[in-house]
């Protein structure tokens, strides 16, 4: 008994050894906040005490000017600074059905379960899709939710285009109502039922002026936002309503074209009072670019009629927050 929790106890010892051999420290010096590698497509997630950051990998090597996104990144901070970063939860491989190109997501928690919504190119159907990972905890390990795809580009067919399923984005409503929003040119959203694994209902388009893609929803005090990028290359725009099914009122920009990247993708979030807006940018060294992505954060604000202020992209970033 005694020799079986001995061996227990090592055990216990050597996987927390690995684990956090796995974690790295990031002490962030402005924007981008990580500069080891690209990352990209940033959606975030306030749970318990921290910010989970997740993000998409850009690999592609300086000279090929094409995504080329296999897993995506796991971070997370309690000071909007400090920034720990998990071993990858989530790759390619682990959506049997899929081919490759681990694009825009986003994680969100439904009765202690983390649900993270994927953009990713199908194998045996045409054109990019939506998946599902499930896991116990924010950093994962995440699994394949469903073991098929959730949303195909055969189920939307009001845009000739093969990527028009792509970057997901989820709420739940107060009254506990799911939805989820995607698309490329055209906006879509459904229902998801409570399972948050299957439709509750018809796919519907929202009409909103100039879409092009990285649709993003929140709420806050009664309204609904829709931002998303608009253009090319992208600047980052938004509407607001105070019913989730519109009319949405388009509000202008609200964040600017980057400069050094094509896209922009962002995530908006409150944490700790005070609201943020985590884009990207291709602001990492000679390399850096529309293909070599880097997250950044600044400060997000709203106007006392609900409305936000346009966002002051920064070098110097964000400052801890307790
Ligand atoms: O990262 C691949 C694609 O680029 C995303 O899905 C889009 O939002 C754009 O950021």
């Amino acid at each position: 008994m005694t020799k079986n929790f001995g061996l227990l106890f090592l055990m216990v010892i050597i996987f927390n050894i690995g684990v956090k051999a796995q974690e790295k420290i990031i002490a962030s010096k402005g924007n981008p906040i990580i500069t080891d590698k690209y990352t990209a497509d940033p959606a975030a997630y306030v749970y318990g005490d921290s910010v989970y950051l997740y993000t998409g990998h850009d690999v592609s090597p300086k000279g090929n000017e094409r995504y080329e996104m296999h897993d995506w990144l796991c971070y997370s901070s309690a000071d909007m600074v400090t920034w720990k970063e998990h071993k990858s939860p989530l790759n390619v491989k682990n959506f049997i059905w899929a081919k490759d190109d681990a694009w825009a997501s986003q994680v969100i928690e439904r009765n202690g379960k983390f649900y993270w919504y994927v953009a990713i190119s199908h194998g045996t159907i045409h054109g990019k899709s939506i998946g599902v990972a499930v896991a116990d905890n924010p950093r994962g390990p995440f699994k394949d939710a469903i073991g098929s795809a959730l949303i195909t580009n055969n189920m939307t067919t009001d845009v000739k285009i093969s990527w028009d399923d792509i970057d997901p984005t989820v709420i739940i409503d107060d009254d506990g109502q799911a939805y989820l929003f995607w698309g490329n040119q055209k906006c879509y959203f459904a229902k998801l039922k409570k399972n948050m694994i299957e439709l509750d209902g018809p796919i519907q388009k929202v009409d909103v002026p100039k879409f092009t893609e990285a649709p993003w929803i929140h709420k806050r005090k009664n309204w609904y936002y829709l931002s998303y990028a608009s253009d090319f290359p992208e600047k980052i725009v938004y509407a607001m309503s105070k019913n989730i099914n519109g009319p949405w009122e388009y509000k202008g920009i609200l964040n600017e074209i980057a400069g050094n990247s094509n896209t922009n993708h962002q995530a908006i979030i409150d944490f700790k009072g005070k609201s943020y807006f985590i884009y990207h940018n291709g602001a990492i060294n000679t390399d850096g670019g529309s293909f070599r992505r880097s997250v950044c954060i600044d400060y997000l604000n709203y106007n006392s009629d609900g409305t936000m202020k346009r966002v002051v992209m920064t070098s110097e970033g964000v400052r801890k927050v307790k």
